[in-house]
């Protein structure tokens, strides 16, 4: 882990979090600390240091660097959760409780939904200071835990470590596999020893999907085509409560699940549409102001950082912490009913 006196040579017109909240007196407070895995503030803080372009720019190496170095993540989990020190979070795993009829019947919008929670294990450090041991042994643990897995979720466990050049490519481009060498996780060194002790779960229809090592130990996916939003949530409450048996996740009553990135605290759920909306697309403003109205992000259709093709964008809900599973889900269901609706009048 690394240490530096130097305030970082951050440019004047830089937008991340980090460049808005790490001033001189925030980084004089933290430069010397350490957590007991030995992560430090310049840990912290490479990944935005060395990626300009960050929209954040942090990343935590344990559940105690949300502690102690709180004086920068916790303006920016406020500004980006509007969730307070002194908030408690909130659970609701229920599908009963969601209310999302398919809004789109007929396929001619929704090409596919995809639900995702990051977990990581209790008592480990989180992946930007974890060891190649602790990473290896959290790959066994949870790729045991996961071929015990019945009914629908059953399925096999592929390591990244040996998987052709051809299948990985397939499974990327088909949008069930996370890409190698990100430079955002390679700065905040979440790409150490790759690509050992990684790889990917997933049943044979590839509608349950477990991703191993990546940004968080474990990333739990639903997926499936069209616009069935509440079968998606369904079979992810049901195989998160039976992992949880077997592995112990890291949770905290003040931020909820915990894990690397502080945009994904909380529920720690990404709820998606793959979405065609050609009319609307030619004018982001009233696009932007819908997707602002209901708490959505927009993102290109080959993930984070990715451009939009054809008019098909993903729309997912950008609130995780402070909100339950339920709500993040109404979120991304009630934006995808008003954004279809827009683009039917046009
Ligand atoms: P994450 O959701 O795990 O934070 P990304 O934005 O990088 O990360 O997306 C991971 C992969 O999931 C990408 O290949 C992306 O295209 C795919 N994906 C996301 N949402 C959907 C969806 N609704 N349907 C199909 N694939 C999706
Ligand atoms: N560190 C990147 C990504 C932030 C949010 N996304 C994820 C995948 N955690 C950035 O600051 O732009």
């Amino acid at each position: 882990m690394s240490q530096t006196n130097e305030f970082p040579n951050l440019p004047a017109d830089c937008k991340s979090m980090l460049c808005k909240y790490l001033t001189k007196e925030v980084f004089e407070a933290l430069k010397d600390k350490k957590t007991s895995n030995g992560f430090t503030l310049a840990d912290a803080i490479n990944s935005g240091v060395k990626n300009i372009d960050s929209g954040i720019g942090v990343y935590a190496g344990d559940v105690e660097s949300y502690d102690l170095f709180a004086p920068l993540f916790d303006p920016i989990i406020k500004e980006y959760h509007g969730f307070s020190a002194t908030d408690k979070h909130v659970s609701n795993l229920n599908p009963d409780d969601l209310i999302a009829p398919n809004p789109d019947p007929d396929g001619k919008y929704i090409i596919s939904t995809r639900i995702r929670v990051g977990r990581n294990v209790d008592n480990m450090p989180l992946g930007p200071a974890i060891t190649k041991e602790q990473r290896n042994k959290v790959e066994k643990d949870v790729s045991e835990a996961l071929m015990a897995m019945t009914g629908e979720l059953a399925g096999s466990y592929y390591p990244l470590n040996g998987m052709s050049e051809e299948v990985s490519a397939k499974l990327i481009a088909d949008h069930f596999l996370f890409k190698a060498g990100d430079r955002f996780l390679e700065a905040a060194g979440l790409n150490r020893d790759w690509p050992e002790g990684r790889g990917i779960y997933h049943n044979d229809d590839k509608t349950f999907l477990v991703w191993i090592n990546e940004e968080d130990q474990l990333r739990i996916i639903s997926m499936q085509m069209g616009g069935d939003i509440k079968e998606v949530f369904s079979r992810l409450m049901t195989a998160i409560k039976e992992i949880e048996k077997k592995v112990p996740f890291s949770f905290t009553d003040h931020l909820g699940y915990i894990t690397s990135c502080p945009t994904n605290l909380g529920t720690a759920m990404r709820a998606s549409v793959h979405i065609a909306l050609p009319k609307l697309a030619e004018d982001m403003e009233t696009f932007k102001a819908i997707t602002d109205k209901y708490h959505l992000q927009i993102r290109g259709i080959h993930g984070e950082h990715s451009e939009s093709e054809g008019g098909v964008y993903d729309i997912s809900n950008r609130r995780r912490l402070g909100v339950t599973e339920v709500q993040c889900v109404q979120d991304m269901y009630d934006g995808v009913v008003a954004l279809i609706k827009k683009e039917q009048s046009l």
